[in-house]
């Protein structure tokens, strides 16, 4: 497993998930790039805990103005590192988007040390285990013959399959409940025993929140980040202090 560690005295860690970043959201995408050439340029690290784009198709698919992966390589370049995990999204980004990005790929679940405590990181979507059709499709495309096969396709074929199963994702949901679509409290008592470890942070639900609670008798925390739909969310660590702050749009 790869290790990293951070001292948040010295520079502070930033962690975003779920910018779905969408040419049809110019609002999303003109925040995330100041963002990058902003107050990210500060951090020792960025963390991007998946769904960075609405849909990935492959990098070959990529447009030729595509701003976001210049705008990493640019961060990275001015030293702050920059590490790239899978969403339920965008789990066909692959090296040439990661290299051409300055980006290192962190594998799911990742554990890194901050400020000597280690933290467990994931997308969110693997804990949401109540969902078990997604769970199936989950199952699915993150096969890598399943995936070969479909990054074997014409672009405009691959286009026209993700539209639909955006479409039939919709759909699915407008049928399931709230609480199916969130993580479960058992899967994820279970991972933080699994990895010893009393701190999570993930994205995928689109519910921001820092959860106190107690496992085993001993205090834990998950940390949830928000989308970037009416506005940004970054869990700022500096000085050993984690806060989740909101980014507002247009400005
Ligand atoms: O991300 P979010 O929050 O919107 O939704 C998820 C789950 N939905 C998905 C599906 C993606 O949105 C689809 C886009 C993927 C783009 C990648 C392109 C390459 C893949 C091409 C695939 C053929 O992840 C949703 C969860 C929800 O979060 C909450 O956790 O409920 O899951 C679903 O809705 C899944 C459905 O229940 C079952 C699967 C439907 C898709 C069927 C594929 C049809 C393909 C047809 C091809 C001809
Ligand atoms: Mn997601």
């Amino acid at each position: 497993m790869q290790t990293f560690s951070f001292n948040t005295n010295r520079a502070p860690v930033l962690f975003i998930a779920d910018l779905h970043l969408d040419p049809a959201r110019p609002d999303a995408m003109e925040a995330f790039l100041a963002f990058a050439d902003g107050s990210a340029r500060r951090a020792a690290a960025l963390f991007i805990l998946g769904d960075l784009f609405e849909a990935w198709i492959g990098d070959d698919a990529r447009p030729p103005d595509e701003p976001v992966g210049p705008a990493l390589r640019a961060l990275a370049a001015g030293g702050t590192m920059v590490f790239l995990m899978h969403g339920n999204r965008d789990f066909l980004l692959g090296d040439d988007f990661r290299d051409a990005a300055g980006a290192t790929r962190l594998e799911e679940p990742a554990i890194i040390h901050v400020d000597d405590e280690p933290v467990l990181l994931e997308h969110g979507d693997a804990l949401c285990i109540d969902d078990v059709a997604y769970q199936a499709f989950r199952a699915q495309v993150r096969d890598p013959a399943w995936q070969a096969g479909f990054l074997a396709l014409p672009i405009a074929e691959r286009l026209r399959q993700a539209q639909a199963a955006r479409t039939r994702s919709g759909e699915e949901m407008a049928g399931k409940t709230e609480a199916i679509m969130d993580v479960n409290p058992g899967a994820v008592g279970q991972r933080l025993r699994d990895w010893q470890v009393r701190r999570l942070i993930h994205g995928h639900t689109h519910r921001p929140a820092v959860h106190e609670f107690e496992l085993d008798g001993q205090p834990a925390t998950r940390i949830v980040l928000g989308d970037w739909f009416e506005q940004g969310s970054v869990l700022r660590v500096e000085h050993g202090r984690y806060a989740l702050e909101t980014l507002a749009f247009g400005r």
